[in-house]
């Protein structure tokens, strides 16, 4: 039977795509899936029937892409990743599977307008930042380059926490995002998966490279997947969450009888915790192990489901690596390295270096970070007991691995020692960047200089050793979410200036807007997309200049030297109330680790800041800090197309890339940034002269840390930094900040008294620019116009040719 004839196979009739039909089918989900009326349906009933009904279309999508790549048995890519951060569901889908007006017609059968049920939608906040968020474009680009791919991820009960502020400080409260039902989700009960913890191992007679592991806890993996439609395509693959549950057994029933309730689930609790909060608190022993527990889980249940899916259509373990390749998003997944060979080697039999050679070349390791902190390593003992015999096989790894130094390298210790995959100081750790970097066919960086400095600096060994394994692949992000969803008004003045919407899946072509970038009567409407979006963000006065930075809250990204420039503006229009000020509204927003109390205590400063600024009948006109609660997915769908200035100013050399700043140039906002991640190819792109250039680059910031940096001098000699400091010291913002001036003066160490002259200087030209609304209003069309390169279709174009080689598979469309 053909995809194309598998409803009608079985007989059940083609979804309509009237309005009428939709209607029926919304009454019909309302009423059989729902069980309720539409008299008696509450708001939460008709978003599910909603929900059900957008999601059917998709589901007969899926069935067909299913059956299309089984057809063509396809090397598939499996993209492995701790964090999505996947955004709305109702609304994208309602897009990708065209049904947005027909639902639009519908819905008023509920009594009810699609905003309103839209507006119920609450997005799973699985991931933290960037990392997550890029997940997601990647899986998005995936099905709309008709890739095919899995997305393996934990579907975490908790996701990253709701931030509110309580007295000018941030507080936390746990995302119980699911709270109401996920209608987006099927369940896969059938592929649920074993994974074991603990225990011992044992030798197997006649064997020297196999072992019996003996777990001391047994958990079961539950998957459930979400679809991920493609645009403008046939393809819907999905994303699968893994949730952790205790075993049969691991109620005690006994126990139960007895009254002792607590002690009856402790096993099971144990197991369910594994997939209760992403990214628990590390800060403990247990916490630790919590998180390399959850790693593992996901990584086990993974590669046996990846095994299974290849054994359906494959007998001969020759091929798996044809058959497969295994995107490693960041070093949570690594451990799955071990795992593979684990499988292949103690559960299928193969020998070591058969079994060495398809590990190989099945995995890709994507790297996102320089900073030390985040390239994780896990102290042996810890995995001793936790994973035994994932610790033997890591030995043996790195056993051979560093035979093949020696021998490239001879006598050069000091190498070797620096390369080992196990890391001997006070305490013995396993590095998991190292194994992923022996242990895989490719490894990339995500922005030009990020690549490069991975290649100069962390794993230069590395890369000396394997020059041709590393890569660059510059990151990129969805022109469908972050375009035509988030700003639907500039997405209609694009189509109307380029004559049709074909951008959206070939993003290159807003090259064609640099013709409109002089033309009066669109720079106009240019300008008034922007000012009503402003409006409907209503964070501050429409005409004023819209500063925004928005991203996680880390001393890298230096929301600290914002907020230092944001204290002058105010020192000096206080000094000169009746200056031609330009007025300001600057909105920071982005959730600081709950554990890292620098960043909180910036927090605290911005708001202690911004209400000082609120009360000053002086100042107040001109200047306003607003802190947008709660930084998410949805938030950021509404600032970015309000912003006229993007704030990226992390100290170079220490962003990877940030996808941030390329949301908010694709929109239309001018970036004020220093040479760093992909900043660099942002301004390569949209020109020297449309960009507002600062601070030190990465290889000065290196040379001023190496010749001994004192921050004090900048304190000394810039009187107006003196002011600042000294103003946050004297307590003129309820006594916030303090700790942050001991930190800055005492060893700064991301430079920001090093920059904070040079980042004034650039802010005074953004104002000089500002004032002339065309030269503004041409700089901002031509960010947008040269921003085609930053779609994550071009990022997937890039890893499918050059990292895992494969090609697309069509998925027929129903009639053909
Ligand atoms: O910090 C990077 C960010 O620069 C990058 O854009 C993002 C996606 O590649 O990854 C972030 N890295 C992490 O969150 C942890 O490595």
């Amino acid at each position: 039977m053909g995809p194309m004839d598998l409803r009608q196979g079985i007989g059940l009739r083609r979804l309509g795509t009237t309005t009428d039909e939709f209607q029926q089918d919304l009454l019909s989900s309302l009423y059989y899936r729902r069980g309720t009326t539409v008299e008696s349906a509450s708001a939460h009933d008709a978003y599910d029937a909603l929900a059900l009904t957008v999601r059917d279309r998709l589901a007969d999508r899926r069935a067909r892409t299913a059956a299309a790549h089984y057809a063509s048995n396809p090397r598939w890519v499996y993209y492995l990743s701790a964090e999505y951060l996947l955004g709305a569901q109702l609304e994208q889908n309602l897009l990708y599977s065209g049904t947005g007006e027909v639902a639009a017609q519908a819905v008023k059968a509920l009594g009810r307008s699609l905003q309103e049920i839209e507006d119920l939608d609450v997005e799973p906040g699985l991931g933290n930042g960037g990392l997550g968020r890029l997940a997601a474009c990647l899986v998005d680009s995936m099905a709309t380059r008709d890739i095919p791919a899995v997305g393996y991820g934990i579907r975490y009960d908790f996701g990253i926490f709701k931030q509110s502020l309580e007295n000018g400080g941030q507080a936390e409260r746990p995302d119980d995002w699911a709270f109401q039902g996920n209608p987006w989700e099927f369940p896969a009960p059938d592929d649920r998966q074993t994974v074991g913890f603990y225990g011992h191992t044992e030798p197997i007679a006649g064997s020297q490279t196999r072992k019996r592991w003996v777990p001391g806890e047994i958990v079961l993996g539950e998957p459930s997947h979400m679809l991920v439609p493609g645009y403008g395509t046939e393809t819907v693959n999905i994303v699968r969450l893994w949730r952790a549950r205790g075993s049969e057994a691991s109620f005690d029933l006994s126990r139960f009888s007895a009254g002792q309730y607590a002690e009856a689930v402790q096993e099971a609790v144990r197991a369910e915790n594994i997939s209760k909060v992403l990214y628990p608190d590390d800060s403990t022993e247990l916490g630790r192990e919590l998180r390399l527990k959850q790693q593992y889980f996901l990584c086990s249940c993974s590669l046996r489901d990846i095994i299974r899916r290849f054994r359906l259509r494959n007998s001969d373990w020759a091929d798996f690596a044809a058959k497969t390749i295994i995107q490693l998003n960041d070093t949570h997944p690594t451990i799955a390295i071990p795992e593979l060979m684990r499988l292949l080697v103690d559960e299928y039999e193969l020998d070591w270096d058969q079994a060495w050679s398809i590990t190989r070349r099945t995995f890709a390791y994507t790297c996102h970070t320089l900073l030390p902190e985040a390239l994780e390593t896990w102290p042996v003992h810890l995995f001793e007991r936790l994973l035994p015999r994932h610790l033997e096989i890591i030995y043996l790894i790195n056993l051979l691995f560093l035979r093949e130094v020696e021998a490239r390298f001879p006598g050069d210790n000091d190498r070797l020692r620096r390369m080992s995959i196990i890391g001997e100081g006070d305490e013995r750790r396993v590095r998991m960047a190292h194994l992923a970097v022996v242990g895989t066919e490719a490894v990339n960086g995500v922005a030009e200089l990020h690549s490069k400095l991975l290649r100069e600096t962390v794993l230069q060994d590395f890369a000396d050793l394997w020059p041709a394994k590393f890569q660059n692949v510059t990151n990129g992000v969805s022109p469908r979410r972050f375009v035509k969803l988030a700003n639907p008004r500039l997405a209609d003045l694009i189509t109307e200036g380029l004559g049709d919407d074909g951008w959206l899946n070939d993003l290159e072509r807003l090259a064609e807007l640099e013709s409109l970038a002089d033309d009066a009567a669109f720079m106009e409407r240019w300008r008034a997309v922007k000012r009503a979006n402003k409006v409907d963000l209503a964070a501050g006065d429409p005409d004023s200049l819209t500063d925004v930075m928005i991203k996680r809250f880390h001393e890298y990204k230096r929301q600290q030297l914002k907020l230092l420039h944001v204290i002058t503006m105010y020192q000096r229009i206080r000094q000169n109330p009746a200056g031609d000020w330009v007025p300001r509204t600057v909105l920071f927003a982005g959730k600081a680790a709950p554990a890292y109390h620098a960043a909180k205590n910036i927090i605290r400063l911005i708001n202690a800041v911004g209400a000082t600024i609120a009360a000053d009948p002086v100042v107040s006109p001109y200047l306003k800090v607003v802190f947008a609660e709660n930084y998410n997915v949805t938030l950021a769908e509404r600032i970015i197309p309000a912003a006229d200035l993007s704030e990226q100013i992390s100290l170079a050399g220490k962003e990877a890339s940030g996808t941030g700043n390329m949301k908010l140039a694709l929109n239309g906002a001018l970036t004020v940034g220093t040479l760093d991640g992909a900043n660099i190819e942002i301004r390569a792109r949209v020109g020297e002269e449309n960009f507002f250039l600062f601070g030190l680059d990465a290889y000065q910031a290196a040379e001023v840390q190496i010749r001994g940096y004192n921050p004090r001098e900048h304190y000394e000699w810039d009187t107006e930094l003196k002011a600042a400091l000294d103003a946050i010291t004297a307590g003129r913002f309820d006594g916030a900040g303090r700790e942050l001036v001991d930190s800055l003066l005492g060893w700064d160490e991301y430079l920001t008294l090093a920059d904070y002259r040079s980042y004034l200087d650039a802010q005074e030209e953004v104002e000089r620019a500002w004032r002339d609304p065309a030269r503004w209003t041409r700089m901002s069309i031509l960010n947008t116009a040269h921003s085609g390169f930053f779609s994550s279709d071009r990022t997937i174009a890039d890893y499918a040719a050059r990292i895992w080689r494969v090609a697309p598979v069509t998925v027929p469309k129903e009639d053909q």
